[in-house]
Order: C-alpha cells, then sequence, then structure tokens
C-alpha cells in the first residue's frame, strides 16, 4: 500500500496529498498510508452522515439567534507548521509538536492536530476589523465556524482513531473608544449587551432544564490587560452562553428521542479552567451523561497577539474561540459503539441516517474477534538511554499500517525487566475485529506476521 502514494523525482521522496506534491524529510516525515488514505472522505460533509448531521445541526443553530458566523467546510488538511502551532503562540517544546504526537508531511507542513490552524486566515478575513489586508475572501460576519477533519497520533480502542473531527467558532467585537453623552456607555458596550441578552432570552425559552455549574473567578486564569473587567465578563458570558445553547440542544433532541419531556429531563454542564496558548482567560466544558463528566470542547477569549497575527490594529478588538469535538458528541447522540463504525463503506451502517433526524444506530450484527500478543526485547543500544526511542505511538502505527480497521484495540498487557540482564521486555495485546465481516485465522495470522516483522525491522527489537 505505501508506494502507491509515494513516488520519487530526481532521486527525491515525494508524497502527494490531494493532488499537491510535498518533499519528504528524512527526520519529520512520519505520515502513514492510513492517515494518507483517509484524508480525502470529508465525512462532516456527507448530509446523512453522523458527523454530518451533527455538524448541520449546530451550524444552524447558532446562526439562528443572528446569522453572525460564516460557515468554512472545505479547508484542506495539510497545513504550515506556521499555521498550526507558530501563529497560535505555542512554545517550541509544546509536547503537541512532538513527532510521536502529530503526522508531519516533512518539516513545514503537517496533517492539522486542530481547528484552530485556520483561526488566523478566519479572523483575517472579517473585512471590518482589518480593512487595510486584503482577504482573498473577505465576509461581512463577525464570527465564524470552521468544521474539519483532524488528526494526531494516538492511542487504538473503541473511542480513539487517528482522524476526528472538530468544529471551531469565533466572534468578535470593535471596541469604539467614543464616550456617550449622557453617562451612556461605549457603543461597542451596548452591542456586547444586546448580543448577549438576545442569547439568554433564547437559552431561557430552549433550555430551561440546563443546570449549569459555572466558574467565573479569574485566579489563575487572567484576563487580558487592554480589555477592561467589563469587556472580559460580557465576552466571557456570550462565549459560554452560545456553547450552552449549542450544547442543549443537541443534548434535549437526544433526551426527547429517548422519550423524555423537555420539563422532566435536566442535565449538567460544568465550567472548569483552562490553558490554550492562544486564549485566556480559557475553559473546557464537559457535560454530565450516563454517570461520567465528558469534556466536549476547549475555548476562551482570544489573545491579541492571535489577532495582531491575523492584521488587526492593537487594541481593537474584543473576541472569544472555541473547538468542539464532534466524534464523541455523534458516538453518544447515535449510540454508535465504536469510532471505526464512522469510516465503514458498509451500507448497512450508512442507510439507518437520514439527514436532518438523530437516530439510533442498531447493529447489524457483533463479528467475532480474535486476540494476538506480540511480545519483545527492546534492542540493547536502547536500554542505556533512559528515554526509548520506541513511543507506543509508534507500535500503534505498526499495527494500524498493517490491519487498518480490523484492529479494535492495542494495549501493554506486560512489562518487565530481567534482573540480571538488565533487558527490557513488552508484551501488547492486540484485539482483530472487524465492524464489516468475519475475519479469518488465515489473515490474522499474516497481518499479525507482518506486525512482528515490522516491528523488527524498524525498531530492532527481538521477538519473543
Ligand atoms: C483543542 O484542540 C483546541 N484547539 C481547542 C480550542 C479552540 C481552545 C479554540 C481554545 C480556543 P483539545 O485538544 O482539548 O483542544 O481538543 C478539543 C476537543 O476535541 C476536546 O474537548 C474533545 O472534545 C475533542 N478531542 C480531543 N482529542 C480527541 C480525540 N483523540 N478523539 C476524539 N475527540 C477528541
Ligand atoms: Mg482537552
Amino acid at each position: 500500500r505505501r508506494s502507491v502514494l509515494r513516488r520519487f523525482l530526481h532521486g527525491k521522496p515525494q508524497i502527494k496529498i490531494n493532488g499537491k506534491v510535498y518533499d519528504e524529510h528524512p527526520e519529520y516525515t512520519n505520515v502513514s498510508s492510513t492517515v494518507l488514505n483517509l484524508s480525502d472522505r470529508s465525512l462532516h460533509l456527507k448530509p446523512a452522515h453522523p458527523v454530518g448531521i451533527l455538524r448541520k445541526q449546530i451550524e444552524d443553530k447558532l446562526n439562528s439567534t443572528s446569522n453572525s458566523f460564516q460557515l468554512y467546510n472545505n479547508f484542506r488538511p495539510v497545513v504550515t507548521v506556521e499555521e498550526n502551532f507558530d501563529s497560535l503562540g505555542f512554545p517550541q517544546d509544546h509536547p503537541g509538536r512532538s513527532k510521536s504526537d502529530t503526522y508531519y508531511v516533512n518539516d513545514k507542513h503537517l496533517f492539522r492536530t486542530h481547528t484552530s490552524a485556520h483561526e488566523v486566515e478566519c479572523f483575517g478575513n472579517i473585512q471590518e476589523f482589518c480593512p487595510k489586508v486584503t482577504s482573498k475572501t473577505p465576509t461581512e460576519k463577525p464570527g465564524f465556524l470552521i468544521t474539519a477533519d483532524v488528526y494526531r497520533r494516538d492511542e487504538i480502542d473503541r473511542t480513539h482513531y487517528p482522524v476526528f473531527h472538530q468544529m471551531e467558532g469565533a466572534r468578535v467585537w470593535r471596541r469604539s473608544a467614543e464616550k456617550c453623552a449622557d453617562g451612556q456607555e461605549p457603543l461597542h458596550i451596548q452591542k456586547m449587551r444586546h448580543d448577549l441578552a438576545k442569547l439568554e432570552k433564547q437559552l431561557r425559552e430552549e433550555s430551561g432544564n440546563l443546570v449549569v455549574q459555572d466558574d467565573v473567578s479569574l485566579e489563575g486564569n487572567p484576563k487580558q490587560s487592554y480589555m477592561s473587567d467589563l469587556e472580559v465578563d460580557l465576552c466571557s458570558q456570550h462565549l459560554k452562553r452560545s456553547i450552552e445553547l449549542l450544547v442543549a440542544q443537541v443534548f434535549n433532541k437526544k433526551l426527547e428521542s429517548m422519550g423524555c419531556k423537555k420539563s422532566e429531563a435536566e442535565f449538567q454542564v460544568r465550567w472548569i479552567k483552562a490553558y490554550f496558548p492562544w486564549t485566556t482567560p480559557s475553559w473546557e466544558i464537559e457535560v454530565f451523561w450516563q454517570g461520567e463528566w465528558l469534556e466536549l470542547c476547549g475555548c476562551g477569549v482570544v489573545r491579541e497577539q492571535l489577532l495582531l497575527n491575523a492584521g488587526y490594529d492593537k487594541d481593537s478588538t474584543i473576541g472569544w474561540a472555541f473547538g468542539l469535538g464532534l466524534d464523541r458528541i455523534a458516538m453518544l447522540l447515535f449510540e454508535i459503539p465504536d469510532i471505526r463504525l464512522f469510516w465503514t463503506q458498509d451500507e448497512r451502517f450508512h442507510s439507518q441516517f437520514r439527514e436532518g433526524q438523530i437516530t439510533k444506530f442498531k447493529p447489524y450484527s457483533k463479528y467475532p474477534g480474535t486476540t494476538r500478543d506480540v511480545a519483545f526485547w527492546l534492542p540493547q543500544t536502547q536500554e542505556a538511554s533512559t528515554l526509548s526511542p520506541i513511543h507506543e505511538n509508534d507500535i500503534m502505527e505498526i499495527v494500524r499500517e498493517e490491519a487498518g480497521d480490523m484492529v479494535e484495540s492495542v494495549k501493554l498487557i506486560d512489562q518487565f525487566t530481567h534482573p540480571k540482564t538488565n533487558k527490557k521486555s513488552f508484551c501488547y495485546r492486540i484485539n482483530y475485529q472487524s465492524m464489516d465481516r468475519n475475519l479469518t485465522n488465515n489473515e490474522i495470522n499474516e497481518i499479525q506476521e507482518n506486525v512482528r516483522r515490522e516491528l523488527v525491522q524498524k525498531y530492532n527489537v527481538s521477538l519473543r
């Protein structure tokens, strides 16, 4: 499979992704063919796919208050390191930048790890705010929603997949310096109060059963000095109420479909302080669902440096941004037991969903699974250093590359150091199971053999 997408030009290895050719980099390139193959699926654009249905529903709801959000749904997944990290103020040593966590195309390009990679560009499109900057796609709207596939090297289990979906949201207000006559507040404060009141009214009418545990303290979660307390307060409230509105609408639909009446069913969310390099103050929101707190979204008041990067004038603007994970919400709403199902081509999955409707997934059958263990000694040279060059995500990647969606989970089940030789041994248990069909022993054995061979070839381990 690998050779299909890789090619050589004048002896230089290159990768073609969605029609564009990139030079490989000897140290950085770590993108796998599994990921390359997933990068042109655009599940979020399919109107009758759970992820597409959820995206549309949230877009409609957020634009129902005042239609302030420009929609962006077609950004390509490869972005620059600058867009994904530098423009957002990620420090050089941030763990998110490491090759064990991120799929790099080369030293300058990567598969975006979040939709925030497009914030600077989209802020720069808001015409009123940077009149000097000539964007190719200007918009009049003071906000935007970006939905896209995002990529992270990660573990393998029912809720983790190397590709998932996020929706980025943002909203800005232009500050007015002028003092108003007769003790009236500045125009932008009036505007923010007006926008907030409208949102609160809608929230009261539509989501009276939402119980919110807010965190309004700014201790350890500081505001920026160019903003007044009142500005931060109005902006934060508008941010939180906007997210509460979308969360309430999504979960109320679910409660209704489960036969609960709106007036009876309460549900809880809580705000928790968080840290992101390009927002302050920052929070995460969690929802209490079936006995567990589930993290839905990170957000905050946008740091001015980001707006300056987008071409805004100093002290001119106040804004918020959020990044919402769509897959876990979609799994819960549609009662989808395994994240791999989103990616299946099986009609028995796709025929179950309709545009605009949240319906319960009916499993078409549970195919039997089978497990295989792989145990190995690390090579002697690696044991001397405390940091092993094999990261757990590298093991995951090999299994994904060989097994594709036939792998359900990979778990470390045993690890020890030989008391005499000091050699380190690891044992991983691989669960094989297909969502679509029965697997034969022969094909699993072959995959398992390939995994073992790759471990030896790439990392020089001794199999046990
Ligand atoms: C971010 O990605 C930030 N870009 C969010 C943000 C945007 C903050 C704008 C401030 C301003 P985080 O890595 O926590 O943050 O991911 C955001 C959401 O994506 C999470 O709350 C979760 O819902 C979802 N998410 C994160 N990792 C995964 C994963 N491996 N699988 C499924 N969903 C995930
Ligand atoms: Mg998080």
